[in-house]
């Protein structure tokens, strides 16, 4: 929905500045025979090359495979591939290891870490043209699909039969389900309805030499041996292409409730968590917090009205999802008066109806974009242990104080904000640093403090956005050497000319 608009915005800058890995020689460069080739393989409107390989599409035709939502990353790939079938994949695979050609998979181009576009001349494998429901059990819920299917259209799909995706997240509109997968995403609906490792019951792959893993299983229970399906679940396209996916789905909650609440501080936002937890308990469904910086981006970009009469350091957004409307409301409601008569919170708004829902929702899905619309976004996707989460935000803040480059509300520093929101029921929060540009004298301020701070604390990295290739080189601050051992012997097995989204994750 938010992430069509958004993307290069900031294309004339897209970045060289980041320190990309050098091309991996043992790659072979395209020539004309491979597209020659290729185009056998697929419908000709699928394939898209550029004139250097024997295409006549021109490079603004494939600016928007080669650069990436945020407009951070930017590849040079000659030629993208669009297959329709399963089949269509793997023959391509199957060409591109036997001549040590690279590939990117790429879904709906929305991730945020880099890594579903080249980083050099990699060929571009699109799944946007594999998106059929192949079918739904309107008795367990269970939805098998291609993996090119956009994650709203899912959703649209199965609410027609009265369920709901497990998943929702801002890039709904655009990303796929596929990609989801891939990157195992987490979003707004994580606190009820847990990671995609649980929802997802099957997974047809095709691993780098065309080989097609057939996993589609749509039995909840299955205990025979080792569960293959969960390595490609978050392995950001290093170990294989998804090419279908079935997953569980809930049924759809008839009773919604949505509030957002002014607090006066962080120990607040967490009071009021537990509060929540305690006597909302099991139709709490989303609990997610922003603060005043987050909020005065998306008041200034999304033309929304503030829901509050005035302002405050934090925002909360409170839902419940249930079946029986009365019950959820007296919980919610009882719930408010104890949050306000405590002093816990300042003020709150409950949404009245169906359009005030989507209101408050679009506020906090709206923040990246609008955050991106203020300046090029530098984005750190943190698990922490909650007490301490946000404290993270205010040591960068001084430290870009420190160095000069930021003063709040110092417009002439090249650093205009730094803010914090996030999943806080699931102890993720998203640190942005919004600048006038993307440049290393700022990244440096931050990086790898902000990983040495995750990582003192316990924390992860990547909470939901990944490794791509953005974290690739700090991977170790939330993995032991050991286990990164493993994952590169994993990735001998499945992909042993490293053929597969290289220079990405590892
Ligand atoms: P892409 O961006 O195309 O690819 C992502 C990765 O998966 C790449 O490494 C790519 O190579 C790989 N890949 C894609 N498709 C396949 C495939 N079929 N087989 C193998 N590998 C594949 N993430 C969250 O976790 N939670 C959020 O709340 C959230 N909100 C977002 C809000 C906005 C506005 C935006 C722009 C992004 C958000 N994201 C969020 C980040 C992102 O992870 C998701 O948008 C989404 O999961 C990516 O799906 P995609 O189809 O766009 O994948
Ligand atoms: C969200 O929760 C997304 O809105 C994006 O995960 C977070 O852009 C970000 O930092
Ligand atoms: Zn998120």
């Amino acid at each position: 929905m938010l992430a069509t608009a958004r993307r290069r915005l900031f294309s004339a800058q897209a970045a060289r500045w980041y320190g990309r890995a050098a091309r991996d020689g043992r790659f072979k460069t395209l020539g004309r025979g491979d597209v020659e080739r290729l185009r056998a393989m697929a419908a000709p409107e699928t394939v898209l090359a550029t004139e250097a390989v024997g295409g006549s599409a021109d490079a603004a035709e494939l600016e928007g495979f080669n650069v990436d939502w945020l407009s951070k990353y930017r590849g040079s790939s000659q030629l993208v591939l669009r297959p329709k079938t399963t089949g269509e994949v793997a023959e391509i695979l199957r060409y591109c290891n036997s001549e040590r050609i690279a590939v990117v998979p790429q879904g709906g181009n929305t991730g945020l870490v880099g890594g579903g576009v080249p980083v050099h001349d990699e060929v571009v494998l699109s799944l946007r043209n594999m998106n059929k429901v192949r079918g739904f059990d309107e008795v367990s819920g269970i939805l098998v699909c291609d993996a090119g299917c956009v994650l709203e259209e899912l959703d649209n799909y199965v609410a027609e039969r009265g369920y709901t995706m497990p998943l929702d997240l801002g890039a709904k509109g655009s990303c796929h389900i596929g990609g989801n997968v891939a990157a195992n995403a987490g979003g707004i609906r994580f606190l009820r309805y847990g990671s995609l490792h649980g929802s997802v019951l099957g997974l047809e792959a095709v691993l780098a030499d065309g080989t097609v893993l057939d996993n589609i299983s749509t039995l909840r229970k299955d205990n025979t041996g080792y569960d293959l399906k969960q390595l490609f679940i978050g392995s950001e396209g290093t170990l294989g292409v998804i090419t279908g996916v079935s997953v569980v789905t809930p049924r759809r909650p008839s009773a919604v409730n949505v509030a957002v609440l002014g607090v006066p501080s962080y120990e607040g936002v967490q009071r009021a968590f537990r509060l929540a937890r305690a006597r909302c308990g099991e139709v709490l469904s989303a609990y997610e917090f922003w603060d005043a910086s987050c909020m005065g981006a998306v008041l200034g970009h999304q033309g929304l009205k503030h829901p509050l009469a005035g302002e405050h350091p934090f925002y909360v957004l409170i839902e419940t999802s249930g079946s029986n409307k009365a019950h959820d409301d007296e919980k919610l409601a009882a719930l408010l008066e104890e949050l306000l008569e405590s002093g816990v919170v300042e003020d709150g708004a409950l949404a009245q109806d169906e359009s005030q829902i989507r209101r408050m929702w679009s506020m906090r899905e709206g923040i990246p974009e609008s955050l991106g619309r203020t300046g090029p976004t530098y984005k750190y996707d943190v698990s922490i242990p909650i007490p301490v989460l946000y404290d993270v935000v205010g040591d960068i803040a001084r430290r870009l104080e420190d160095a000069g480059l930021y003063r709040a509300g110092d417009a002439a520093r090249p650093v205009r904000l730094v803010c914090g929101y996030g999943h806080i029921g699931d102890g993720n929060l998203h640190l942005n640093i919004v600048a006038d540009r993307f440049e290393d004298r700022i990244t440096r301020v931050f990086e790898p403090f902000v990983y040495e701070w995750v990582a003192s604390h316990r924390g992860s990295i990547s909470a939901e956005h990944g490794i791509g290739q953005m974290k690739r080189d700090y991977l170790r601050y939330s993995k032991s050497p050991e286990m990164i051992a493993y994952m590169r012997r994993i990735k001998d097995v499945f992909d042993p000319n490293h053929i597969l989204n290289p220079y990405k994750v590892l």
